[in-house]
């Protein structure tokens, strides 16, 4: 199927300099890392994410969880950042204004070069105490698991936001005025079914933000934002790229 791109969305965003980006499991996919909405596959079959991803379940069974995280954290190590990511550290370039949002926590646009990240739900690579709340630098694995806290003898637990649990409020707040304050928005890769992450797009578009949605399924955004480009984030936002970057080119080429 032969992507293109509209050309009103292409003009948007050339004329835009507040844009602001939400990036979901989706914008990992080609990287071969499998979103949440995918079936988990072999010894983590059996597990409902939304489940395991709990302060209930690591309570209950803080070794399973940990070793889930492990598991995850050994398939993203094993990874690499794929095209989408990519396209979004060039694309920063172009905007005086440019904000990253992900509700991602596998850290791949860090690894990919964009630096002005907003991580809603952590980063899995990092960890903290379950009990103190004190991060720690590291941990080792071939001992205890879960780690221990050396401050306090908690279990150490992924740096990430649960089910039930608050976001960081900071991180938050600076998302909520990103979105207000944006021009253009993109939903790259989300399904938009987890709060308050989902209600970013909504409030973008009630501050008169023109709304893109970058998805290959229809979710809940497709029917309210103003384009829904249907397709893989790998190739749709290269594709943009090159639309406004080549349009620069151009412009200066005139000159
Ligand atoms: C909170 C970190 C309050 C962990 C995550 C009813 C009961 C209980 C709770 C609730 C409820 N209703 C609402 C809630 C609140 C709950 C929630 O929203 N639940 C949902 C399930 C209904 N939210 C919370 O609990 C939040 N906290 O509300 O706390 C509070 C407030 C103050 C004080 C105390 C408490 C916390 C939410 C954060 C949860 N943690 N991650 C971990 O990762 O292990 S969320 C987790 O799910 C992921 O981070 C991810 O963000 C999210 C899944 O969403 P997506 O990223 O959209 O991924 P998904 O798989 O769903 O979709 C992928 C999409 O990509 C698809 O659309 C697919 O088509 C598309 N795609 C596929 N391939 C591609 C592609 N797109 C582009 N290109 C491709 N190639
Ligand atoms: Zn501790």
């Amino acid at each position: 199927m032969e992507l293109s791109i509209p050309q009103e969305v292409i003009e948007r965003l050339r004329a835009a300099s507040r844009v602001t980006v939400l990036t979901g499991a989706g914008i990992s996919a080609e990287s071969g890392i499998p979103t949440f909405r995918e079936a988990q596959i072999g010894l983590w079959s059996k597990y409902d994410p939304t489940e395991l991803a709990t302060p209930q379940a690591f309570a209950r069974n803080p070794r399973l969880v940990w070793d889930w995280y492990a598991y995850r954290r050994e398939m993203i190590q094993a990874a690499q950042p794929n095209p989408a990511h990519y396209a979004l550290v060039d694309l920063e370039q172009h905007y005086e204004h440019f904000t990253l949002i992900t509700q991602n926590v596998d850290g791949f646009h860090w690894r990919a070069g964009s630096r002005e990240i907003i991580e809603l739900h952590g980063n899995l690579n990092r960890v903290r105490c379950f009990d103190c709340g004190v991060p720690a630098p590291g941990w080792d694995e071939e001992g205890e698991l879960p780690p221990i806290c050396a401050l306090c003898g908690g279990y150490l637990r992924p740096d990430v936001v649960w089910f039930g649990e608050g976001l960081p409020e900071q991180k938050l707040r600076q998302a909520y005025r990103a979105a207000e304050q944006s021009q253009v928005f993109l939903s790259i890769g989300t399904s938009a079914a987890v709060q308050p992450a989902a209600s970013l797009p909504l409030i973008s578009l009630r501050s008169g933000a023109f709304l893109v949605e970058i998805n290959p399924e229809e979710t809940s955004l497709a029917i309210i934002a103003d384009y829904w480009l249907q397709g893989p984030a790998g190739k749709i936002l290269p594709l943009l790229l090159q639309h406004i970057a080549g349009e620069e080119q151009a412009s200066e080429e005139d000159t």
